[in-house]
């Protein structure tokens, strides 16, 4: 299929061959050895269903003091890089010669979900999010700048690659739920979604 609009949001699904989501699977893996994913807690002590870590310079963590990026993860260690066949994906579709410097990696269990959110944590708004789901379907509901814009949902897939920037970079979105046994991609049920991004 050709690149789809979702409230300006711009997706591409099936971006990624087998080969290459299998690749980037690996490369996850052995992110997740490097820096262990774990549940993050917002800032009012709630527990986010979604395990996180990161790979990069940064990565984004959330604890009672506040939701940020830093340069080392919970336990105290370095992240590790971000894998080559992740950031091709990046210079693939992003359109713009910056490198990215964090990339996140949700892992969303069968009952796991996201609220609806914005993402301004970054620094500079003004260059894109890349985001490659893997793995079992996720239900991607994506609004406006605005909390009570309308909304509109599309199921993502394992291998579809959504790009958000322009007016959408602040559109508020999430992830109502997984559709388990819907991928053998993982050698689990769940979702794993990576997003990368210019943080500093
Ligand atoms: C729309 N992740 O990590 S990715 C997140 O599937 C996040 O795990 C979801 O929201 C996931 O913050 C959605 C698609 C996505 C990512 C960033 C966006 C959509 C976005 C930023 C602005 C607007
Ligand atoms: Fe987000």
């Amino acid at each position: 299929m050709d690149r789809m609009n979702l409230n300006g949001v711009a997706i591409w699904p099936g971006f990624l061959s087998p080969e290459a989501q299998a690749a980037i699977v690996a490369a996850t893996r052995a992110i997740v050895r490097a820096a262990p994913l774990f549940h993050p807690v917002t800032p009012r002590g709630q527990q986010m269903s979604v395990r996180m870590t990161s790979a990069g310079a940064v990565g984004w963590v959330s604890d009672r003091k506040g939701y940020r990026y830093q340069p080392h993860h919970p336990a105290g260690t370095g992240w590790p890089p971000i894998p080559d066949c992740v950031l091709q994906v990046w210079h693939a579709v992003a359109g713009t010669p910056v490198a990215p410097d964090t990339c996140l990696v949700n892992f969303y269990a069968p009952d796991a979900r996201m609220g609806l959110h914005q993402d301004r944590d970054e620094a500079c708004l003004d260059h894109p999010v890349v985001s490659i789901s893997l793995g079992d379907a996720g239900l991607f509901r994506v609004g406006g700048p605005a909390r009570r814009d309308p909304t509109r949902s599309v199921w993502l897939n394992s291998g579809d690659v959504a790009v958000l920037s322009g007016s959408s970079r602040l559109a508020h979105h999430g992830i109502d739920r997984i559709k388990p046994g819907s991928s053998t991609l993982l050698d689990q049920p769940g979702r794993l979604n990576l997003t990368l991004r210019v943080a500093r």
